[in-house]
């Protein structure tokens, strides 16, 4: 059995619940600004996490949501456009600090950098929007906290293709059995178990009804010594919330 080298985390809904909160009013944001009268509401939302990427989403809300929306000559520049106004929004809604970090994250985080583990973010999400995230939760310099920040369109097929993940190793020369992936979405587990890693799931509202079988251990959080974590499906080992030791035994688990 490899040691366990390294903790790749994914970002949205993983470390914070940025979904509901900060990518759709920013969506939402966008579309007001560009004179368009589409609204995502949290219902709607929920079906368009189907796809991964925010240009992806756009186009598949057209496609499947609204088809009679008559679209632009220049319909590519006009997804990038949107898009970009979208991230500036984000991007200012995650400097207002409004999004905190999910329970044991952070702590988790700060466990793993004093024990010298290698840390990873591996994502869908626009690469702007991590730094966003990160400095304004963990702090300025915490972006150099990870080794590597694969992110958004570095890779042409977005979770759940594993191509992420397989992006990801290969810049820190490890294998799949030499680290584990936090997850909260299927999309992002699919990713995750098709390169081959194992994965530590904590669900949010909107991914709660997925299929997990594909997981190690099934979370309601990460959790913390005095907030505990409710445990889905694995084995928590004795454990009440999620810390270094818990991981290595997850990792080392057949
Ligand atoms: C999240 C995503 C992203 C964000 C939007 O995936 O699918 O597309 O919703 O970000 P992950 P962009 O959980 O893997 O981070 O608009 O920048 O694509
Ligand atoms: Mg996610």
């Amino acid at each position: 059995m490899a040691t366990l080298q390294a903790l790749l985390f994914d970002v949205d809904g993983t470390l914070a619940d940025t979904e509901r909160d900060g990518h759709r009013p920013a969506f939402n944001m966008a579309f007001k600004a560009a004179g368009l009268d589409w609204h995502w509401d949290e219902s709607l939302y929920g079906e368009l996490l189907e796809v991964t990427g925010g240009k992806e989403r756009i186009r598949y809300y057209l496609e499947k949501f609204n088809p009679s929306f008559s679209k632009p000559d220049q319909f590519d520049a006009f997804v990038k456009a949107l898009h970009v106004s979208k991230t500036r929004f984000y991007t200012q809604l995650m400097a207002e600090g409004k999004i905190p970090l999910r329970p044991g994250v952070e702590r988790l985080i700060n466990e793993a950098r004093s024990a010298d583990m290698r840390l990873a973010i591996v994502t869908t999400t626009t690469p702007a929007n991590v730094t966003a995230l990160l400095t304004n939760t963990l702090g300025a310099d915490s972006e150099s906290w990870f080794e590597v920040i694969a992110a958004g369109d570095i890779v042409p097929a977005k979770k759940p293709a594993p191509d992420i993940y397989l992006w990801a190793l290969k810049q820190m020369n490890l294998t799949p059995a030499d680290a584990i992936a936090f997850e909260d979405s299927l999309n992002g587990i699919k990713s995750s178990a098709a390169a081959q890693l194992k994965t530590i799931i904590t669900i949010n509202d909107y991914t709660k009804e997925e299929d997990f079988s594909q997981a190690q251990l099934v979370l309601d959080q990460m959790g913390d010594e005095n907030k505990p974590f409710n445990v889905l499906s694995g084995e928590a080992q004795g454990h009440s919330f999620l810390d270094l030791e818990l991981v290595k035994k997850i990792h080392a688990t057949m």
